[in-house]
């Protein structure tokens, strides 16, 4: 009989998603036990229906509407949706307003590739505990020593039970041993809560506040280019890109020291899709282009193969339609069906997106890119074939390596911007039309399909990254990126699933933009 090993909810993610998995026991030669994967459910626990509640507004809503989606990555909905309007009005943003664009995104990807390593990740690897024997006198390291040291003095003593969250309770595992690398590492954590904050200072230099940007409009922004803002954007860049390189990058390098073995855990599909994304140019060119990676070889995407199974998801719309046909008609209690999320399958197979896959296929393209000289670059550092980043430490460098290249990029539009110049394009509202937005969240492959009737909307359909990587079976039973990723990851104690938790985050999943 195989042991059942469940993480329901799975913390320190945005949404609700459970992860079930069945895993066979393995005897190991010191007789001690530990168990391996067999098969994974990924879960995602909520039904919300913004497409549903787009239905008959008025278009102009859809970009304010659909960054409601998500509060972690709103500017991306934001993005897509204008790119689908901007398809359907017949238009495209003017020079400024591409820029501008470009750069509300590249800091909303900073302060997510940030979060999503200090914040939600590292303390799978760091040991919180360590910092009891710190007795330095750093100001932020002593305050986090009291609040551990209370949760561990109270815990069980019927007194406020985990005042230490998001650090304790967690699973026990093999952490960090080293009591030196434990606190430098949590010192970062407190870091790059500021960096964080810097980051949404210049996403709201132009989108006005963040999340929820007010400015982002089908042609562009309604922030016009000034000196001001070009410098109020740029001294914060800069603090950001400092951190970038000399603690991020550090920081990912002493995890895959730590953890040699996540070069060979939680490969999954290592089918890999990419919709390109920040307008390079004014003729759509992008800065990391588009590209699928199948059976190991690059090829030019074909956006009309997408398409949406819903054969074990809560949901009676019809299976296997096209995004830009697709309907979403909630089934709660369907047979079979185990997740309010659909499976979004390319030609009719599982792919994972991110910054994984958008850093592999941007090496692999025939394009020239930035990606192509600081993956290989850093590939060669760590004396890695290309194949290795199919795995837990692959994500996380790729969220690195991509950091680095948005905010040299960011550098750049800020020289490109003209002050004074319109921001925007006008536009007349079409009687109807048709248009896809694909963009790239910093999850990974965003696309948003509108159709328009009477100037109103009559058919609206997002695919979301977590969308991708946490879906279910398809309707050929296919399991989807996230439940074969953890196929065959061994597990130390069924109790404390650290490794399947470990795997899961490395994919930064969203439920709250996946079900949408
Ligand atoms: Ni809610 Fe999102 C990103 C989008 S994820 S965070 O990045 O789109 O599935």
């Amino acid at each position: 009989m195989p042991t059942t090993v469940t993480i329901s909810p799975l913390t320190r993610i945005e949404g609700h998603l459970a992860i079930h998995t069945e895993a066979d026991e393995v005897k190991q030669k010191d007789g001690k036990k530990k168990y391996r994967v067999r098969d994974a459910q990924c879960q995602g626990e909520m039904f919300r229906g913004f497409e549903e509640i787009l239905k008959g507004r008025d278009p102009l809503d859809a970009q304010q509407i659909t960054q409601r989606i998500c509060g972690v990555c709103p500017v991306s909905h934001g993005i897509a949706s204008c790119r689908a309007q901007e398809a359907a009005y017949g238009i495209r943003p003017t020079h400024n307003g591409r820029l501008i664009q470009n750069l509300i995104l590249a800091a909303n990807y900073l302060q997510s590739h940030i979060i999503h390593f200090y914040h939600l990740s590292a303390i799978d690897f760091v040991d919180v505990t360590a910092i009891l024997k710190y007795s330095g006198s750093d100001h932020k390291l002593k305050r986090i020593k009291t609040w551990v040291k209370t949760a561990v003095d109270n815990h069980g003593k019927g007194k406020q039970l985990f005042p230490a969250a998001p650090f304790l309770p967690r699973y026990e595992g093999d952490y960090i041993g080293d009591t030196d690398i434990n606190c430098g590492l949590l010192a970062h954590y407190v870091d790059a809560l500021e960096l964080r904050r810097v980051a949404h200072e210049m996403t709201a230099v132009f989108s006005g506040k963040m999340p929820h940007s007010t400015s982002i409009v089908p042609g562009g922004c309604t922030q016009g280019v000034t000196m001001e803002r070009i410098l109020a954007y740029r001294s914060r860049l800069k603090k950001v890109s400092a951190f970038v390189d000399n603690v991020y990058g550090p920081d990912v390098l002493i995890a895959a020291k730590a953890y040699p073995q996540y070069w060979d855990v939680g490969s999954g599909c290592k089918d890999l899709l990419c919709f390109g994304v920040f307008e390079d140019s004014s003729m759509g060119r992008k800065l990391i282009p588009p590209g699928v990676l199948m059976g190991g070889k690059w090829q030019a995407l074909q956006a009309d193969r997408i398409t949406e199974d819903v054969g074990f998801s809560r949901f009676t719309s019809p299976s296997g339609r096209h995004p830009s046909r697709g309907e979403t008609a909630p089934s709660p209690h369907k047979s079979r069906a185990y997740s309010w999320l659909k499976a979004p399958r390319y030609k009719g197979q599982p792919v994972e997106v991110g910054p994984l896959a958008r850093m592999v296929t941007a090496f692999l393209s025939p394009e020239d890119n930035p990606a192509k000289a600081l993956v290989g670059s850093t590939l060669k550092a760590l004396g890695l074939a290309p194949e290795k980043l199919h795995s837990v430490l692959g994500r996380h460098a790729s969220r690195w390596v991509e950091s680095k290249i948005i905010v040299d990029a960011a550098h750049r539009w800020l020289d490109e911007l003209r002050p004074g110049d319109p921001p925007a394009q006008k536009f007349k509202l079409p009687e109807q039309g048709e248009g896809a937005g694909l963009t790239e969240a910093p999850r990974g492959a965003l696309g948003h399909w509108l159709t328009l009737k009477g100037r109103k909307i009559d058919r609206y359909q997002c695919i979301v990254p977590t969308t991708w990587n946490c879906s279910p079976r398809d309707d050929s039973g296919k399991p989807g990126p996230v439940e074969q990723a953890l196929q065959g990851v061994e597990v130390a104690d069924p109790k404390h699933p650290l490794e399947v938790a470990r795997v899961v985050r490395s994919f930064d999943p969203c439920l709250a933009c996946a079900i949408h």
